[in-house]
């Protein structure tokens, strides 16, 4: 059976990143590519030469074209820049537009089966905008945030309470960044509600540091922001993918009317599998936690709108 094909456009710290775990966990052959001459070329054939050390026999291909990119299955984009000195958050959002929507139309088409995960920040607007460049359905245009967001609130709950990351799901929702919504009461510890565990503030304390979670690591790091996490989190969500899992996960999906949201990208509980996004979960919030999703999918329109789509 042919290996499935991901393409990961973006050979910066989270694409490298995220090829490097999908050949360790052998899921698929991967095509890096980036504008920056040699770069692709350069990490695809140190990867390729890991393959016998870590006994992955996955092909990893290098270009700065898209012709390699053709027939995949999916499509990770973390291509764009990073805020630089002297650049506002809407210069950042006119500039990542442009190149994320070079990026969807030149892979989209080469690939016209294939799921579009979005990673590129501002995340929410990016996603809007791949699915408005791409045509596809929107079962086909996913997000990712609420995965790392989640992973992070877990990492820290596990701690708190010295117990095996592994005992600990949560639940975050909203737009990725300052308007996330932790939601404690789906979150567990061995199925028991972290709410029953931990006093208020101790949790307050938690949810405060994952809202924070980014900015926290690009504080210590300086020169880049978080990767081994984010690529971590784009790889659960290949393999729920390509293994047609149906897993829950929290993504960024375009909602038609779920959690009171029309026509924009924000961060829910989804059924990933081989089709993409094949259901929408919808839980019953608190009067409070609807609000958060409200304020969240607010500031999401605010950016979706300046770039008029
Ligand atoms: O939760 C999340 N969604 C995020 C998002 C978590 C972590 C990182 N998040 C965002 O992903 C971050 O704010 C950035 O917008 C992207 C990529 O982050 P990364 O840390 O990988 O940035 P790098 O190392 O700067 O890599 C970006 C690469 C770099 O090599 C550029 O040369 C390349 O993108 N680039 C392009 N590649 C292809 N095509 C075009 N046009 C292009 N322009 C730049």
């Amino acid at each position: 059976m042919a290996r499935p094909k991901v393409t990961v456009v973006g050979a910066g710290n989270v694409g490298a990143t995220t090829a490097q775990y999908i050949v360790e966990r052998e899921l698929a052959d991967v095509v890096l590519t980036d504008v920056v001459d040699g770069l692709p070329q350069g990490k695809a054939l140190d990867l390729l030469q890991a393959g016998p050390v870590h006994g992955y026999d996955c092909r990893i291909t290098g270009a700065n074209d898209y012709e390699p990119t053709a027939g995949s299955d999916i499509i990770v984009i973390t291509a764009g820049l990073a805020r630089k000195p002297g650049m506002s958050r809407d210069d950042l959002l006119l500039k990542n537009a442009e190149i994320v929507g070079g990026v969807v139309t030149e892979t989209a088409r080469r690939s016209p089966t294939a799921i579009l995960i979005v990673v590129t920040n501002p995340l929410d607007a990016m996603a809007q905008l791949a699915l408005r460049r791409s045509g596809f359905p929107k079962q086909r245009v996913i997000g990712m945030a609420g995965v790392l967001d989640s992973a992070r609130f877990r990492t820290f709950i596990a701690q708190e309470l010295d117990v095996s990351v592994e005992n600990v799901t949560a639940f975050v929702l909203g737009g990725h960044g300052d308007t996330m919504v932790p939601l404690p009461r789906y979150s567990t510890v061995a199925g028991i509600p972290i709410t029953e565990l931990l006093p208020k503030d101790r949790l307050e304390a938690l949810v405060t540091r994952t809202a924070n979670g980014g900015a926290e690591i690009v504080g210590l790091l300086k020169t880049g922001s978080a990767y081994y996490a984010p690529a971590a989190s784009v790889v659960e969500m290949i393999e729920a993918i390509l293994k047609d899992k149906k897993k829950i996960l929290p993504c960024t999906a375009y909602l038609e009317g779920e959690y009171g949201v029309k026509g924009l990208f924000v961060g829910v509980p989804v059924k990933l599998g081989r089709r993409g996004i094949e259901q929408i979960l919808q839980i019953t919030l608190s009067p409070d936690e609807s609000a958060g999703l409200q304020r969240s999918a607010a500031a999401v329109r605010e950016l979706t709108d300046k770039l008029g789509i």
